[in-house]
This record gives structure tokens, C-alpha cells and sequence, in this order.
């Protein structure tokens, strides 16, 4: 562990307005007179970079000529969030800034709120790999992130009259960005089409038909406290033509500029996918331009000035970390550049390669590991295809010596003559496969990669993921933080988050619970206004704010929620239950769906017209409330993930990997109802099973309902308060007595309900009763928050990062 030195040259505010002021006149050439609060945002950015860059340099510089192993984390998504708050928490100026920008007349908020979150990501995956480079930079290990620049990250949501989801293009540059820099200097040349052909020694060439240049932005990754700023290297796309000159000539314009456009369309957009992947040439393009000029630059910076480097060395110089499957073309590419640029014979390259890379994986729907057409791989990338072919027949004959038999073979194909299955590249090409919680690690050994865990059992391994408590609990919640370092009587807890364990014996101290309970108070009322101002909405600070947020997707099972809680509507109606006997509750969802994903889009439908209903209905007022704030974000979730006093994480066990929005909640002192899946199964066991409300099918359950056919007619029929509620959906209640309008969706869930959501409504409908006697007494609930919180520290991303380096990275920070 590196040392908790401060950044050095500390400034007092009024040096930091000086600073403030010397960018506005030299870098933008405004007075402070001019400024807005965006001019304001850039020249305080720009001062923080100034601060941060000694020890970014010295990291880097110290990374090339140290002995430590530096951590390539590959990854086609970084969802980083705002920059400028978390930058000043590391360098130790938040203090400085707020008094600075007020000396400058500018209110604070306004200035931070000019920051554009970049939207470089879907979900969790995305925000992982943000959460791991935080860490990585705050234990001192040296580490990139190499990933791609996308011109517009993932669609701005809104709502239309109806409630249905319309994409909106997040153009996020269109103002001045000013943490990336563009470096020409450092550009990498990413080739792709043509044919190979063969020389007169018998080795092989690579024709490419077209190339593009990938110039990276690099962003600075401050650690917390450690003194150490990594890089977050993005690729960007340019094209080398600017115009073809010789269409220009015939005076086709327009024709002129294909190349161009053909090229930059490379960084254009995220694909906006989550949990499935898109089998598009465009995103495979993406996939090797990024992993292709992130390998070539890797050998650039630990080889400097080097013709002919000795890359037997590599992987002693870096490690690399596939992200799921999309970067695991670089496997190949390696090969090719071994081979083909550096002249290795295949048996060195394959030694190199395999000890270079891991793979994470990080789903367990067999429709999410991507799987690439022969035929595309053939006419993008050529020689690749032919690299992969050979490593099939020396995988074939691997197996054929170690006696697996024929029938496993097949399965195992990484290349099938028609397809080839990234995982499987993956499994076999790196030297360590791991899953992201302990339960999904067994069903990838058990199922997912039973053949692959069967013939390789060591490379298996689990790392069960994290998020940083820096954004997520110092940034987000700050009176939390408060409370805590005053109960801690120290801060360290930020770095070594296992010390929140010190927090148990305070839930039972009935003064720190009234503090705990007056933070969450307090958090409650700011969302309330920040919903107010953002949104319109008038959310009640004094009901339960119970929040279901997360991508939209089937297995996640929004559907479930939005059913119990339209049974609940329907019992108040019928008089069944008296409001008055009702706790009052304010349910928020947030939810993007893929633009493509008709189911998905149906549900955020039916949620915003549950709302309009629920809270226009005086026989409901102040009992029942839904809300659905569009484009839920980063920044939405700073704000919101404090506020919630009851988190939702009801996917069908056996579906979500992981979750890592179910730590955000327990470390911000939200209780948790949830299923037995992915890391609620380690949330519970640390937080304690009386202080998490469990429900739901285990996944043995699950697989014998799949076994004796499932069929969710039956529990239409057999709970009233179930079918009750679909009645209401079918009936036009949500849809201004259209019947059509949520047929497909109400169909699906009467003969298909793939996720089994009606199997688990009526368990889940049973605990809404213990939760809500629960919340009747303040005190016992806040006490079980407390010991959330307390219990929660292992879910830091330092310890996940600390894992990797244990068991799969096998390296350590820097000296
Ligand atoms: O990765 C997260 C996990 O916590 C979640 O459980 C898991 O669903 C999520 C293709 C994905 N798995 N697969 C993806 C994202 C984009 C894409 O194009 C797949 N995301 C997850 C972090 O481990």
C-alpha cells in the first residue's frame, strides 16, 4: 500500500481565485466580469489539471522505469461521471474552490452544474470500470485505461405525452471539454479490410484495404490521497484523408469526404446496449480500433525509442484486463503483432500472450457473450481470422492430448467454421477467467463454463466487484461522511473502507441513530428539492422513498415492481385496505431501455402512465406515489442513492452477475429487499440476514420450474391481488381505457414470463408487509441502516482491486 501523502503545493483560496482568474484571461480571454458560470467551470478544471500534473508525470514516468507491472484495463465503456468535484477531492482544494468561486461571485452549484457528464457507458459495466481506475490511482498502482472516445455517449431519455421513451443524441462536446487532451503526437495507425498475402519466406502479410488514425485524449485519474494520477487513454478516430483528392477532382464533392466520415464514424456513438450485444461490423470496428492502438501503445511507452523491442519482457511491463468480451480481439491482434511486426515464432507469442491477458466476465445470459460471424472477422480483419483458425487447431489438439472427448471438444470450439465465441477466445488466450460475485463465479464454473472449468479448473477465480466510496459516499453524501468520521472519530475510513465496521456498536446508541436518521432526513429533502427544480416533481420528504434504478431489462424485473405496487393501488381502490392504514410511500424509478428493446420500452410506458394515474387519484393522495425522473444518470444517482431509505434488487436469481448499485444503496444506509442473486447473496451474509428483506426463488428453484415447464397461467389464476393487478393493465386503467395498448406485454407475462416474474409476485407482495411494520419504527430501522452501512466496507472497489492484484494480476503498487 503506497504512501497517504497529500498532493504537494496545498493554495489558499485566494491563491486558487488567482489561478481561476490567470485561465480565464490567458486560456479563455474573458474577465471575470465577462464570465459565466461555464467559463467559470473550464478555468477551475484547468487549474486543478495544473495542480495535478507534476504527479501525473512523475506516475508515469516512474510506471516506465519502476519495476512494478503496470494493470491495460480494456474496457469499451468508462461511465467516469462528473469530473470536476471528484478531481478536487483528490487534489485537496475542495475547500479552496467553494470559497474561490464565491470570491468570484459565482454560486457554487451553478459552476459545477456547467460540468456535461460523460455518458461513456450503458450500466454497470461502464461504471465499474470508472470505480477500478479510481482505486487503482488511490492504492498506487500503476494502471491505464484504455477505451474509446465516443462522440456522443449514451442517448439523453425523455418522456413523450404518452410516457414512452424517446432517444435524444448526447452531443457531450459540444462545449469546451477541458480534461481530455488531444494528442496528435502520440496517434496510432488502426488498419483494417484487405487480403493477406504471402512472402517469399513463407511468413505472412497483412494487405489492408483502408486505415484510420486513432489519436488519443487522455484524462487524469487522481488517486484519493496516494499522490498518484493514471491515465485514462481514449481513442478517437481520424481520418488521414481528409479529402480523396481524386474524387475531389471529378467535382464530387460530397463523395470526397466518404472516407472521412467512414472513419470518424469508428468514435461516433456508444452502442447503446446493456447485458446483450449488438452483432454489428460497426461495433466489431470499435472493438479492434480501440484494443489495437491501445496494444501498439503500450509497447510505445514501456519500450521508448525501441526498433526492436524484447517483447518477451511484456507481460513483466503490463497486464491486461479484458472487460467482458469486447476487447478480446486483442488476443489476435497481439499474435499478429508479435508475429507479423515483430517477427516472433508462434510458440513465443502464444507464451506472451497468454500470460498477458485476463478476462472478466460479466453476465450469465448465453445470449450476452458475443459471438462473432467467421464471414465478418474474414473481410474486416483477414489475418485475424486466420490467427484464430490455427488457434483452434492447436486448442484441438491440446484437448485431444489431455483425453477430453470428442463430443466436449465440440462444444468447445472457439472457432466453429462459421462463428467464433469470444468467451471462449478469452478463456483459452489469458491465464485467468473470473466472475464478478461469488455466486455468479459458480455458475460460470457450474454452466455458463463448465466444459472450459472442467479442463482448466485453475484459471477459474472470483472477484466480487466494488465501488469507490470517494464519489459514491464522500462526494454524494457528505453529511453521511460527516457522521461517520465523527463516529470513527477519524477519516480513514475512505481508504481502508473494512473500518466502518467500527460504526455496529453506534447502532445501538439511540443518539447516533436520531444523527443517522437526521442525515437520511436531510438527504431526503435536498432530493425533494432537486427533483422539484430538475424534474417538477413534488416528492414527499415524509413518506418512505423506496427507488428501483437500474437499466430496463426483463430479468431485472421492473415488471414485478410496478405489479405489486398497482396491487397495492387496486386494494385502496377497492376498499380492501383503508388509506389510512397505508404507509406512506414515494417509489422512484430510473431506467433507460435499449432503443431496440420493445418489451422494455412497453414497461417504461406503463410506469409513467401508473404514475399519472396513481398520482392524480385524490382516494390514493399522499399514500402512494410514483415517480419516474427521465435520464437517469451519474449525477442522478449522487443525488438520489442518499435519499432512499428502501432499495429494490429483485432480478431472477441466477440473472444479474453482480450489481453494484445494491452496494451503493447498503454503503448510503438503504435497506435492501431483494433475491437471492449475484452480490445481494454477499450483501446479506455481511450485513446480516434480520437486516435485509429476502424473498424470491433460490436458483435451484428457478431451474426446476424451468425443468417441469413453467407456466405463469397459474399463478394468474391462483392470486387474486396478482391477477387483480395485470386486469388493471389489460383493462385500459393506464391507457385511458384503450385495451391494445399493453397487449403484448400482458400477453408475454400470461404465456411466456421468461424471468418468472408472476412466480415470485406473491412473496414479493408478502414482505411489503414486514417492510412497511419495519418502517413504523424509526429507531429499529435506522438501527438496521446503521449496521448496512457498518457492514458494507468489503464493497469497496479498493478491496476488488486488491483482489485482482492478489489473484490475478500478481503485482502491487508502486514503491
Ligand atoms: O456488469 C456489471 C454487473 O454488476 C451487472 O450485474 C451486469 O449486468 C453488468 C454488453 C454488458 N454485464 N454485461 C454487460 C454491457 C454492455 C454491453 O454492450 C454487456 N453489463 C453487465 C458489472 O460487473
Amino acid at each position: 500500500m503506497s504512501e497517504t501523502t497529500a498532493p504537494k503545493s496545498p493554495v489558499t483560496a485566494a491563491q486558487f481565485a488567482d489561478e481561476i482568474r490567470e485561465q480565464l484571461t490567458y486560456h479563455q480571454g474573458v474577465t471575470v466580469a465577462q464570465a459565466t458560470p461555464a467559463d467559470v467551470y473550464v478555468a477551475a478544471s484547468l487549474a486543478v489539471r495544473r495542480h495535478l500534473m507534476d504527479a501525473w508525470m512523475t506516475t508515469q514516468a516512474e510506471m516506465v522505469n519502476g519495476h512494478t507491472k503496470a494493470v491495460g484495463y480494456l474496457s469499451a465503456e468508462f461511465l467516469m461521471g462528473k469530473q470536476l468535484r471528484n478531481a478536487l477531492l483528490n487534489a485537496g482544494l475542495t475547500e479552496q474552490f467553494d470559497e474561490a468561486v464565491k470570491e468570484l461571485g459565482f454560486d457554487y452549484q451553478d459552476v459545477i452544474d456547467a460540468e456535461h457528464e460523460p455518458g461513456l457507458g450503458n450500466g454497470g459495466l461502464g461504471r465499474l470500470a470508472a470505480c477500478f481506475i479510481d482505486s487503482l490511482a488511490s492504492i498506487g498502482v500503476p494502471a491505464f485505461g484504455y477505451g474509446i472516445q465516443y462522440q456522443y455517449g449514451i442517448f439523453e431519455q425523455e418522456f413523450d405525452e404518452q410516457g414512452r421513451q424517446i432517444e435524444r443524441p448526447d452531443y457531450w462536446l459540444t462545449n469546451d471539454e477541458p480534461w481530455g487532451h488531444v494528442d496528435y503526437n502520440r496517434s496510432q495507425k488502426v488498419s483494417f479490410g484487405g487480403t493477406v498475402v504471402e512472402n517469399a519466406d513463407g511468413t505472412k502479410a497483412w494487405k489492408p484495404a483502408w486505415s484510420v488514425r486513432a489519436v488519443p485524449v487522455d484524462y487524469m485519474v487522481p488517486g484519493y490521497k496516494s499522490g498518484r494520477v493514471n491515465t485514462l487513454r481514449l481513442w478517437r478516430a481520424k481520418s488521414y484523408d481528409e479529402f480523396d483528392l481524386l474524387t475531389f477532382n471529378k467535382s464530387e464533392y460530397l463523395d470526397a469526404v466518404k472516407p472521412q466520415v467512414k472513419a470518424e464514424n469508428i468514435s461516433k456513438i456508444l452502442y447503446p446496449e446493456d447485458s446483450t450485444p449488438e452483432g454489428k461490423a460497426l461495433r466489431l470496428e470499435q472493438q479492434y480500433f480501440f484494443v489495437s492502438a491501445s496494444i501498439h501503445d503500450a509497447i510505445r511507452v514501456f519500450y521508448p525509442g525501441q526498433d526492436k523491442p524484447d517483447l518477451t519482457t511484456f507481460p513483466d511491463k503490463i497486464t491486461f484486463q479484458l472487460n467482458d468480451t469486447h476487447p478480446v480481439i486483442g488476443i489476435p491482434e497481439l499474435m499478429r503483432v508479435m508475429i507479423d511486426e515483430y517477427g516472433y515464432d508462434w510458440d513465443t507469442a502464444w507464451s506472451v500472450t497468454t500470460k498477458t491477458f485476463n478476462y472478466t466476465c460479466h453476465t450469465l445470459l448465453p445470449e450476452a457473450l458475443e459471438v462473432w460471424p467467421a464471414s465478418l472477422i474474414g473481410e474486416l480483419l483477414p489475418r485475424h481470422l486466420e490467427i484464430i483458425e490455427r488457434i483452434e487447431r492447436q486448442f484441438e489438439a491440446e484437448l485431444v492430448a489431455k483425453g477430453v472427448d470428442a463430443a466436449q471438444i465440440e462444444r468447445m470450439k472457439i472457432y466453429t467454421g462459421d462463428a467464433v465465441r469470444m468467451a471462449y477466445l478469452a478463456t483459452y488466450g489469458g491465464s485467468h477467467v473470473n466472475g464478478v460475485a461469488e455466486l455468479h463465479s459458480e455458475l460460470l464454473k457450474d454452466v455458463t463454463l463448465k466444459d472450459f472449468s472442467d479442463t482448466y479448473p485453475d484459471k477459474f477465480a472470483n472477484v466480487t466487484n466494488g465501488v469507490t466510496p470517494r464519489r459514491f459516499v464522500k462526494l454524494a453524501n457528505p453529511r453521511l461522511s460527516d457522521l461517520i468520521t465523527e463516529g470513527l472519530g477519524t477519516d480513514k475510513w475512505l481508504t481502508d473502507l473494512e473500518m466502518l465496521k467500527g460504526l455496529a456498536p453506534l447502532a445501538n446508541d439511540d443518539e447516533f441513530v436520531k444523527k443517522f436518521a437526521a442525515v437520511k432526513q436531510a438527504n431526503k429533502v435536498d432530493f425533494a428539492n432537486y427533483a422539484k427544480r430538475e424534474y417538477g416533481f413534488d416528492l414527499d420528504p415524509n413518506t418512505m422513498f423506496n427507488t428501483m434504478v437500474k437499466r430496463l431489462h426483463e430479468y431485472k424485473r421492473q415488471s414485478l415492481k410496478i405489479l405489486a405496487l398497482i396491487a397495492r393501488y387496486a386494494d385502496i381502490k377497492s376498499g380492501k385496505v383503508s388509506a389510512d392504514d397505508v404507509m406512506p410511500r414515494t417509489v422512484i424509478f430510473g431506467a433507460k431501455a435499449a432503443p431496440g428493446y420493445y418489451l422494455a420500452k412497453m414497461t417504461i410506458q406503463l410506469i409513467n402512465n401508473v404514475a399519472r394515474v396513481v398520482n392524480n387519484d385524490p382516494d390514493v393522495k399522499g399514500k402512494l406515489n410514483v415517480y419516474f425522473p427521465w435520464n437517469y444518470n451519474v449525477r442522478l444517482a449522487q443525488h438520489l442513492i442518499p435519499a432512499t431509505d428502501l432499495d429494490e434488487q429483485i432480478s431472477q436469481a441466477g440473472k444479474e452477475a453482480s450489481g453494484t448499485g445494491n452496494m451503493k444503496f447498503a454503503l448510503n444506509g438503504a435497506l435492501t429487499v431483494g433475491t437471492l442473486d449475484g452480490a445481494n447473496v454477499e450483501i446479506r451474509e455481511r450485513v446480516g440476514a434480520e437486516n435485509f428483506f429476502l424473498f424470491g426463488m433460490t436458483v435451484d428453484e428457478v431451474e426446476a420450474q424451468y425443468a417441469n415447464g413453467y407456466n405463469p397461467a397459474r399463478y394468474y389464476e391462483s392470486d387474486p391481488r396478482l391477477k387483480a393487478a395485470i386486469d388493471m393493465v389489460s383493462d385500459g386503467t393506464f391507457s385511458d381505457g384503450d385495451r391494445n395498448t399493453y397487449a403484448p406485454l400482458v400477453a408475454d407475462w400470461l404465456t411466456k414470463d421468461w424471468f418468472m416474474t408472476l412466480a415470485d409476485f406473491t412473496a414479493y407482495a408478502a414482505i411489503q408487509g414486514e417492510i412497511e411494520a419495519l418502517y413504523a419504527q424509526p429507531l429499529e430501522w435506522h438501527r438496521k441502516a446503521i449496521l448496512n452501512v457498518a457492514n458494507s466496507g468489503y464493497f469497496s472497489s479498493d478491496r476488488s482491486i486488491e483482489d485482482y492484484l492478489e489473484r490475478i494480476w500478481h503485482t502491487g503498487s508502486m514503491a
